[in-house]
């Protein structure tokens, strides 16, 4: 039994879901619960403990309630998010500062009294005809020094559905650990319409850092809504640079070598650059896709992926380039299909998935068929272009069979990519942490494609890909991230890698699978079995490596062509995002001084060379390590 100020919660509750939460015997746990069901009224709740049996009950209520609907496959679920809920929101997504504190420039905030006054409104009797959800997740592997556990507060079962493939089940931690410090996520979808929320004006995600709780509000769209993703990693952020590790937007993969040991590497990509394509190539092993965490132990980095499952973009999936992708996708078992479009045989359709185009279906915006077009008179798509996939990892035959260490599995590297038509090569080496992480990690920028609705090329700044999620003055991460390295003897190698520079005639001079080449050189770096050509920026690959591992791993004859004409290192496009880069940091207050230092270094090596050889020089000019 619990003590008086929580008789609430067991007039509130169920009596399986009340001896459920007193079985958890938390009081700061109590008081959330109790708070919020004081403020949202919902009609029940239901609590689960993360058994077959209460996740059947969500995975039956999303599709009672609509908000899925059952495909052909057994397991397979489509789910839509309302036609302007599409992607997250960043404008709505505010931290809630006390009015000491600031957060720096690039941090959109709202002073704390007011947020939490405008959303206590928002979900003041929100639920009033609704069920309210509580489950739990560990962050991280189960029984680890990884693991943060969190609450999910919601009327979503969508969302308690998704959280159920994409993490690990918390209850049973929760039981055990007691913790006071957890992570809380509240949600409500607001007023439906037609399923979807209705008040998309009104939609907000607000984030309250000290006491580690997101809000969110009239949004359905997981990326605004699921607490345990990018909610969560902007807490861990912050959480992470006070006490000294790193939680980061990157992959976990394994690198198969030589000599059938394998390597683990993270990568860091915005977004539609290619790391979720690169964490699942064919050959190698895959730990993550989305969000790592990284610690130091006995002077070596270990990371861990935060999920157990995927949130992937689906356009474009094809059983060509993705094929162990499509294959999990194509058989019977639990996926959540979001914002595809269902075809008349009721099977998920996306862009990309092949050539043919249904003639009818049912997708975001409704009835659909080609050419159809909203009241704005823009054409709709068949699927978004945002259009995603919900699966666990252990249903991908790449699945790597360390998901689940809770030591994490040892990283040999980092690698940076972002989409550049002009400036960095395909592959490069940083001369060491400090310098990876200023001018590679630090200066990484990604271009608008035409996919998007901005300027074609626009290049946008996004250091370390995590610009979105930042909680923390720009500054400070810089000097965790710095600090993080230089804590060990032999910090993880760092890498850049571009997939998308272009020719002088506009062409893209690599091929998709080209990657597979990036990766298996840096591989061979990170085991010390090659050299490599010192350039002004970096280290790159000599063409007699990267000539046998084209035929090894591709069957393709590399040339010495293609060769001078990917790793030819262009000056003038390397100075000038020098100068952007640094223009932006010179704006910022508290940025590390050796950021300034390590690109005047650069810029000063860039510079001697072109008074020397020219504004382009060939790889055949560089000498060797
Ligand atoms: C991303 O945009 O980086 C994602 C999807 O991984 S979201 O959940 O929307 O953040
Ligand atoms: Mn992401």
């Amino acid at each position: 039994m619990l003590n008086t100020p929580y008789k609430n919660l067991e007039k509130e509750l169920s009596s399986e879901s009340f001896r459920k939460i007193s079985a958890l015997d938390n009081p700061a746990l109590f008081d959330l619960i109790d708070r919020f069901i004081k403020l949202c009224e919902p009609k029940s709740v239901f609590v689960s403990d993360n058994s077959e049996k209460d996740t059947e009950y969500i995975r039956k209520r999303a599709l009672a309630l609509n908000e899925e609907i059952p495909l052909n496959l057994s397991g397979h679920t489509a789910h839509f998010d309302g036609y302007f809920d599409q992607a997250r929101d960043k404008q709505a997504t505010k931290y809630l500062v006390p009015k000491d504190e600031d957060l720096g420039k690039y941090l959109n905030s709202i002073d704390k009294n007011e947020g939490l006054k405008e959303i206590e409104g928002f979900f003041r009797e929100s639920m009033r005809d609704k069920e309210m959800v509580v489950a739990f997740s560990c962050l991280g592997p189960l029984n680890s020094d990884f693991s943060i556990l969190a609450v999910q507060i919601t009327d979503s079962f969508y969302i308690a559905h998704s959280e159920d493939i994409l993490y690990r089940p918390g209850y049973e931690e929760f039981k055990h650990k007691k913790p006071s410090d957890f992570f809380k996520f509240i949600h409500t979808a607001g007023k439906l319409k037609n399923y979807v929320s209705e008040e998309i004006d009104r939609r907000r995600v607000y984030i309250d850092l000290k006491e580690n709780t997101v809000y969110s509000t009239n949004t359905q769209y997981a990326g605004n809504t699921l607490g345990m993703k990018k909610p969560a990693l902007r807490l861990a952020i912050r959480k992470a640079a006070r006490q000294g590790w790193l939680a980061e937007h990157m992959f976990i993969m394994g690198v198969q070598g030589e000599n059938a040991k394998k390597n683990y590497f993270c990568g860091a990509f915005p977004s539609m650059c290619g790391k979720t394509s690169t964490a699942m190539i064919e050959g190698e092993s895959i730990v993550g896709d989305d969000i790592a965490y990284l610690r130091v132990n006995q002077n070596r980095v270990f990371a861990a992926n935060v999920e157990r499952g995927i949130f992937g973009i689906i356009k474009g999936v094809n059983p060509k380039d993705d094929s162990l992708l499509f294959k999990s996708l194509s058989n019977p078992g639990e996926i959540i299909f979001s914002n595809i479009l269902i075809t008349e045989d009721n099977s998920p359709f996306w862009i990309g998935k092949q050539p043919e185009i249904p003639h009818k279906g049912k997708n975001f915006f409704g009835e659909w068929y080609p050419g159809k077009t909203d009241e704005a008179g823009k054409e709709i798509p068949p699927s978004h272009k945002n259009a995603r996939y919900t699966i666990r990892i252990k249903t991908l035959d790449n699945a790597d069979k360390n998901i689940e260490n809770p030591q994490g599995v040892e990283i040999k590297g980092i690698i940076y990519g972002g989409r550049d038509s002009d400036t960095w090569v395909p592959v490069e080496q940083a001369f060491s942490w400090q310098q990876g992480i200023m001018t590679k990690a630090a200066g990484l920028e990604s271009e608008t494609t035409a996919a998007a609705l901005e300027e074609e090329g626009i290049r946008l700044f996004n250091p370390m890909s995590n610009m979105d999620f930042l909680s923390i003055p720009l500054g400070e991460y810089l000097k965790s991230n710095l600090s993080f390295g230089k804590k060990i003897t032999n910090p993880p190698l760092i890498f850049s890698v571009n997939y998308f520079l272009k020719g002088k005639h506009g062409n893209f001079l690599n091929d998709i699978e080209d990657k597979r080449i990036w990766l298996k050189w840096i591989n061979l770096r990170a085991e010390n079995k090659t050299k490599a050509l010192k350039t002004p920026t970096g280290l790159i690959p000599e063409y007699s490596d990267l000539k046998i591992l084209f035929k090894k791993t591709l069957n393709k004859e590399y040339t010495k062509e293609n060769y001078i004409e990917q790793f030819t290192l262009r000056i003038p496009e390397n100075l000038n995002k020098i100068e952007r880069i640094r223009n932006i940091y010179l704006k910022l207050d508290f940025i590390p001084e050796v950021l300034f230092e390590e690109f005047k270094a650069q810029e000063k090596r860039l510079k001697s060379l072109q008074a020397e050889s020219g504004d382009y020089v060939s790889p055949d000019e560089f000498p060797r390590e």
